[in-house]
């Protein structure tokens, strides 16, 4: 098999679909930062089909890499020698595989070799958008108040220094300093992570982040610049080295970096941008005055359901996403958790009547061939929890509703952090978010509750009484009894 690049491009078989765009005469118009495997799978899949427009060739995305581990350095590797090229490939639930070349990053640039590079970039007047996927923990928030946090090393870091910035923010910022400087109309920011209110909050980040350098410029990004909030969905799975293989094999190439996801793929956009947009309706996303119904749905449902899933699955000894939902008491937690926790405190979007998009989910996770696994979901739950979790559970202590599915869930991660499934096997729960003194308030009863992923929730003593029971009786008696006891008292969805 020959390795992928532009050159390869004509020898592959006719079943690996093809842009049909000339690719050398797109331009970058947006620069994304964070080129992870959702933001391949989703932005850059919804833009290359949006490149096939006529009038859309300014569009192309620059990807930037802003954290300096193996996994970044594979790209920086690969990226180039792969002309920024790679296969996606999408399971839909009745069997049908799909796979396809994914031509919309032009450029690729790793911000802790060259900083300058991506300031320069981003404040070229041909970037017109900057998006991201930092992930939830990306935004720096304290948990509590939602603030953004000063104080942390790195921000401390980039403020004495904002010529050499590290994080998003960082970046943002002083992109747009240079260009209100140079007198260069300011880029729209897009924040594409799975965040309530996902515009509003990256803005939070940016003007906090603007003040403390120099007000002003907060008050010119304030005034200028507008951060449209978006609803971002398409299920992709971690590729393992036998997903590589078996893409690879069946696309007839060597791709360093395949992508895998589901069919299913969702994106709502708040039409808010000041200087040009693209015409991404065109590709399927659909633009809308108010994101806002679309996000609470996604993540209090979809994101919430995976927690929920994940957390027990894992403790059970499970693998997978599918593994989970198909077992009958997950299944049941799942579903009644979306039915009588979550549905009657949402209103719904236009067009996506609750319970049909309860059963869509549940469809989803269900698909045989997508192999998401329930590390994925379970790592990073401390900044997960408080997003796609807490809010539900604050909704039902403010209305003396049914706790018992939620605190069972809760009283789970806190198992999930001790890392020994049901069968007694470790394993190393995935927490860059947590400091080691985190880690150490995990390890007591006394001092858990205190850890700042439970910030957010409101946890009353007997909440706090009621979960610590449930973890200690599982401790004793495994997942599956105390979820079989949770699931008798609170009663089956009808
Ligand atoms: C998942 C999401 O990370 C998680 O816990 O819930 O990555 C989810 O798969 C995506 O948001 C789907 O759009």
């Amino acid at each position: 098999m020959i390795a992928l690049n532009s050159e390869a491009l004509s020898t592959l078989p006719p079943s690996v679909e093809r842009f049909s765009y000339d690719r050398a005469s797109l331009k970058t118009g947006i620069v994304h930062l964070s080129v992870g495997n959702f933001h391949r799978a989703h932005q850059c899949w919804y833009v290359d089909r949006l490149l096939a427009e006529p009038g859309q060739e300014g569009w192309g995305f620059c990807g930037v890499g802003l954290i300096d581990d193996a996994n970044e350095r594979l790209k920086l590797e690969a990226f180039p020698a792969q002309d920024n090229l790679y296969t996606l490939t999408r399971y839909a639930p009745d069997g049908t595989v799909r796979h396809q070349v994914i031509g919309s990053m032009l450029d690729y640039l790793f911000a802790p070799a060259d900083p300058q590079a991506v300031l320069a970039r981003m404040a070229d007047p041909a970037t017109r958008i900057v998006s991201l996927t930092i992930t939830e923990g990306g935004y720096n928030q304290d948990h509590a108040t939602g603030a953004y946090k000063l104080a942390t090393p790195l921000t401390q870091r980039e403020l004495a220094n904002p010529d050499a910035p590290e994080s998003a923010f960082g970046f943002i910022v002083g992109a747009l300093r240079m260009r209100r400087d140079a007198g260069i109309a300011p880029f729209t920011v897009m924040s594409c992570d799975n965040l309530r209110d996902n515009g509003v909050v990256a803005k939070r980040c940016v003007i906090s982040h603007a003040n403390a350098l120099d007000p002003e410029l907060g008050a010119w990004i304030e005034t200028h610049v507008s951060f449209p909030s978006s609803m971002v969905d398409r299920i992709t799975p971690a590729v393992l080295k036998e997903d590589a293989e078996r893409v690879n094999a069946e696309c007839g190439v060597i791709d360093r970096l395949p992508v895998i996801s589901e069919e299913f793929a969702q994106w709502v956009i708040e039409d808010k941008f000041v200087n040009g947009r693209p015409a991404l309706e065109t590709a399927g996303a659909q633009m809308v005055p108010d994101v806002h119904p679309y996000e609470l749905a996604k993540v209090r449902m979809l994101n919430a359901s995976h927690s929920m899933l994940a957390y027990p699955g894992q403790l059970s000894g499970l693998e997978t996403v599918r593994d989970a939902i198909i077992d009958p008491q997950i299944g049941h937690l799942v579903e009644s958790f979306m039915t009588c926790d979550v549905i009657p405190h949402l209103s719904a979007p236009a067009g996506m009547p609750l319970p049909n998009y309860r059963d869509l989910i549940i469809a989803r996770f269900s698909n045989p061939d997508v192999g998401d696994r329930l590390a994925r979901i379970t790592g990073d739950g401390a900044s997960k929890l408080p997003v796609f979790l807490a809010p539900s559970w604050n909704r039902l202590v403010a209305t003396g509703g049914e706790l018992r599915r939620m605190a069972f869930v809760l009283a789970c991660f806190i198992r999930y952090l001790h890392g020994r499934t049901d069968q007694g096997e470790a394993f190393t729960p995935f927490e860059p978010a947590l400091s080691e003194s985190q880690h150490a308030l995990a390890r007591s009863w006394d001092s858990v509750f205190s850890m700042t992923v439970f910030e957010s929730f409101a946890l009353e003593p007997v909440h706090i009484s009621l979960i610590r029971e449930m973890a200690e009786s599982m401790e004793q008696r495994g997942t599956a009894a105390v979820l079989g006891e949770v699931l008798a008292e609170t009663g089956l969805p009808s």
